[in-house]
């Protein structure tokens, strides 16, 4: 039997306390791509979908640790009171926004540390897509803590689907899965700096937090719990990728544009270092990938590499950037090909917690995060 509902983990707190007026689109001054209404219009489709949806606003509070085991203790203190610093600066109260940023061929000269907020933007930010409102780090800080919820509720998820299988009541066919609707997203966010709409690595925090566990242990050798990520954002994941890079759990995997946004990272060549070797799988497709070459490749991509690895959970940082019609991005998977590649998921067999991440396009973003949902638990998607 599949599961027949789907517990989304949300706050109205994501949609409230981060709302940047404006970002730059190849100089042009638009509107922030990366809105409160991105959350409303996801919410609102799945509560269409009845019986396959249970919202919860339910956060519980882990406090600091989880997220200091990720994140820089100067880069979270920079996070904290940039706001403020920056309007006694001077600074224009739309937010935080870098003016220079120490490109490496300037900072190898420098031996000048950041004094005031003006430089720290820059030093702790490597675009001009995440603009620090007064509340940003409010609402940053509380998207974390609604995916460590989620992530707490996907050990015991786990934990009743084992007894299942074990009973004869559940098929591993038909895994359980969590959805953290959050924002701002987090898999651009490295352990010190911030950009591309993301400040704090929620998925990142996620997985550390498993791995930390010290009651929870691996199925395949007794170690601690073994996490693969799937990053299906139509961006690399630089963030996560960067975190992990030298950690063999969890095991970081992408797919992602080659000619786009962030631009230097996201080769195949980068395959972690040291421990890490070999646990970050970069797989970079062109433009105008379409939904078969986007599901076959995620398809390889986790038979040669996801299954093999031998996860107890699965993290996917969920954005539907990829659509054809998302105002920033380049692939053309239609909303058919949502609920494949949620299939897809699903076929690993492996109980799994969704994060969201990106998609922009506000009219059909609702039913293709839907899609990958729905086809995770087996369901067709109805507009
Ligand atoms: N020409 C996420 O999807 N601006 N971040 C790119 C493209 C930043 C995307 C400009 C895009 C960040 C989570
Ligand atoms: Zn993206």
């Amino acid at each position: 039997m599949a599961p027949s509902r789907m517990k989304v983990f949300t706050s109205t707190l994501c949609t409230t306390m981060h709302t940047p007026a404006y970002e730059f689109l190849s100089g042009a001054e638009t509107h922030y791509y990366e809105s409160p209404d991105r959350r409303d219009v996801i919410l609102k489709y799945l509560e269409t979908q009845d019986d396959s949806f249970e919202v919860t606003e339910r956060t519980e509070d882990f406090g600091a640790g989880p997220i200091e085991r990720v994140h820089k203790q100067d880069f979270l203190d920079y996070l904290k009171t940039a706001y403020e610093e920056w309007i006694k600066e001077g600074g224009h109260p739309n937010g935080v926004l870098p003016g220079t940023i120490p490109h490496y061929k300037v900072a190898r000269l420098g031996k000048l540390k950041a004094s005031n907020c003006l430089a720290k933007s820059g030093e702790y930010c490597f675009d001009m897509s995440a603009v620090i409102t007064k509340d940003t780090f409010k609402a940053a800080w509380n998207a974390a803590q609604v995916t460590l919820t989620a992530t707490k509720d996907l050990v015991r998820v786990a934990d009743e689907f084992e007894q299942s299988v074990v009973a004869g009541t559940a098929s591993r066919d038909n895994p359980p899965g969590l959805y953290a609707l959050v924002r701002p997203p987090g898999h651009h966010a490295q352990s010190d700096i911030c950009g591309g709409y993301c400040y704090l690595n929620n998925l990142a925090i996620a997985a550390q937090w498993l791995i930390d566990q010290p009651d929870l242990k691996s199925k395949a050798d007794g170690g601690p719990k073994r996490i693969a990520i799937l990053d299906i954002d139509f961006h690399h994941g630089n963030g996560t990728q960067e975190i992990f890079y030298t950690a063999a759990n969890p095991l970081y995997t992408s797919l992602h544009s080659v000619e786009d946004y962030p631009y230097f990272t996201g080769s195949a060549l980068e395959k972690g270092e040291g421990e890490g070797l070999g646990f970050n799988i970069n797989i970079p497709l062109p433009h105008a990938t379409t939904n078969d070459d986007y599901v076959e490749t995620l398809d390889k991509l986790i038979q040669d590499h996801v299954i093999p690895f031998k996860p107890d959970y699965i993290l996917v940082s969920l954005g539907v950037d990829t659509y054809k019609d998302d105002p920033i991005a380049g692939f053309l998977i239609t909303s058919e090909g949502y609920p494949r590649i949620g299939n897809s998921i699903r076929k690993i067999g492996v109980p799994t917690l969704f994060v969201q991440e990106g998609g922009y396009c506000i009219e059909k973003l609702g039913l293709n995060v839907g899609g990958i949902l729905l086809g995770y638990m087996g369901k067709p998607a109805s507009a």
